[in-house]
C-alpha cells in the first residue's frame, strides 16, 4: 500500500557526548533517503529539520546528567511535530541520537491515545535505553527513552509522558549491553528482550513474528525505533557506541523485510548515526538501503515458484 512518509530531521546531539550526530538528518538526505522510499511508489515530504532555542542551562540532581535543558527543550519540540505528522502519514525522524526517542515517541503516544488505538514500541538496539535521568551513570540522556515510554518514575522536570506503553507491548531485539541499573529495572517488568542469546539460537524471524501478532491482535499501532548500534559494528561503523556481536547484513534486512510485510509499522525513528565517523557514507547507506527494505523492496513478491 502506498504511503506517506513525513520526514522529519532532528539534529540532536544533546544526548551523548561525541560530536557528530547532528550531521545525521544531511547524510540520510545526502545518502538518497527520500528517492528511495519514492522509487517504492511511495509519497515523501520532507519537513526540514527541527530546531530549538538556545538553551540557559538546567541543573539536575544527578550531577552526571548533562545537556539536560537542550534535551528537554528537543523532546517537546519533537514530540509537537511527529503528532502533527502522525495526522497526515508515516513520520520517519531522522537522527540525531537516541535522546530524540523521548521527544519522538511521546508524540506517537499523544496520536495514538486520540486516535483511541494501543501503541507498541519495538526497539532495535544493542542497548536496552532504560536508565532514568536519575540513575544513568554516564548522564547520557539517550540512554533513557524507554523507560520514559515505559512511564517510569524519575524524569522531572520533563512533561508525564503522555500515555506510557506498558512492557507487554514493548519488545526489544539486538540486547547485548546492559548497565545493572538497568538489569534490576527490567527485571519486574513485561517487556520482551530478545538478547543475541535469545537470536543466536532462534533467528530474528520467530521473535519478531510473535510480537507482530500481539500488535495486529490489538490493532496497536506500531512505532520501530532503529538505533545505528542494532548493527554489527564490521558493516555499520559510523555510531560512538560499538557493540561487536550485532545484527548482520541479512538479519537487519530480514528484520526490515518482515516488518513491511506485516504492513504493521505506523512510525520510524533512525538514531545514533554519526557521519564523522563513517566511511564514505557506507553506514548512511545501509541505514537508507534497510528503509528500502521496511518500505517493501523485495527481490519477489512472494509466493515465488520455486520454494
Ligand atoms: N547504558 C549506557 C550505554 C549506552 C546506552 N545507550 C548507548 N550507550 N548508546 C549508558 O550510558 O546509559
Ligand atoms: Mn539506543
Ligand atoms: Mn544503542
Amino acid at each position: 500500500m502506498a504511503q506517506t512518509c513525513i520526514l522529519i530531521g532532528a539534529p540532536v546531539d544533546s544526548g551523548q557526548k561525541r560530536a557528530g550526530a547532528l550531521m545525521g538528518p544531511a547524510a540520510y538526505r545526502v545518502a538518497g533517503i527520500a528517492a528511495a522510499i519514492e522509487e517504492l511508489g511511495h509519497k515523501v515530504i520532507d519537513r526540514g529539520d527541527v530546531t530549538i532555542a538556545p538553551c540557559a542551562p538546567l541543573p539536575h540532581p544527578n550531577p552526571a546528567v548533562h545537556h539536560l535543558a537542550e534535551t528537554l527543550a528537543w523532546t517537546e519540540a519533537l514530540a509537537r511535530a511527529g503528532e502533527a505528522a502522525a495526522a497526515e502519514g508515516m513520520p520517519v525522524f531522522l537522527g540525531g541520537d537516541h535522546s530524540l526517542s523521548l521527544g519522538s515517541v511521546a508524540g506517537m503516544a499523544a496520536h495514538a491515545k486520540k486516535a483511541g488505538r494501543p501503541l507498541f514500541v519495538l526497539w532495535l538496539d544493542a542497548h536496552t535505553d532504560f536508565h532514568t535521568p536519575e540513575s544513568t551513570v554516564s548522564g547520557n540522556l539517550h540512554g533513557t527513552p524507554v523507560a520514559y515510554i515505559a512511564g517510569r518514575p524519575g524524569f522531572a522536570p520533563f512533561p508525564p509522558f503522555p500515555a506510557p506503553v506498558p512492557g507487554e507491548r514493548i519488545a526489544m531485539l539486538g540486547i547485548r549491553s546492559v548497565d545493572p541499573a538497568e538489569k534490576s529495572a527490567l527485571i519486574p517488568e513485561e517487556i520482551e528482550i530478545a538478547d543475541m542469546r535469545v537470536l543466536d539460537e532462534r533467528g530474528f524471524g520467530a521473535p519478531l513474528r510473535e510480537f507482530l501478532d500481539r500488535v495486529r491482535a490489538a490493532n496497536g499501532l506500531l512505532h520501530v525505533s532503529l538505533d545505528v548500534d542494532f548493527l554489527d559494528p564490521a558493516i555499520a561503523p559510523a555510531v560512538g557506541t560499538t557493540v561487536p556481536g550485532g545484527a548482520t547484513f541479512r538479519e537487519a534486512h530480514l528484520v526490515m523485510e518482515l516488518l513491511h510485510e506485516s504492513g504493521l509499522v505506523t512510525s520510524l525513528d533512525l538514531v545514533e548515526l554519526n557521519p564523522f565517523l563513517d566511511e564514505r557514507g557506507r553506514t548512511a547507506k545501509l541505514m537508507v538501503d534497510l528503509v528500502g527494505s521496511l518500505m517493501g523492496r523485495k527481490v519477489f513478491d512472494r509466493p515465488t515458484r520455486s520454494f
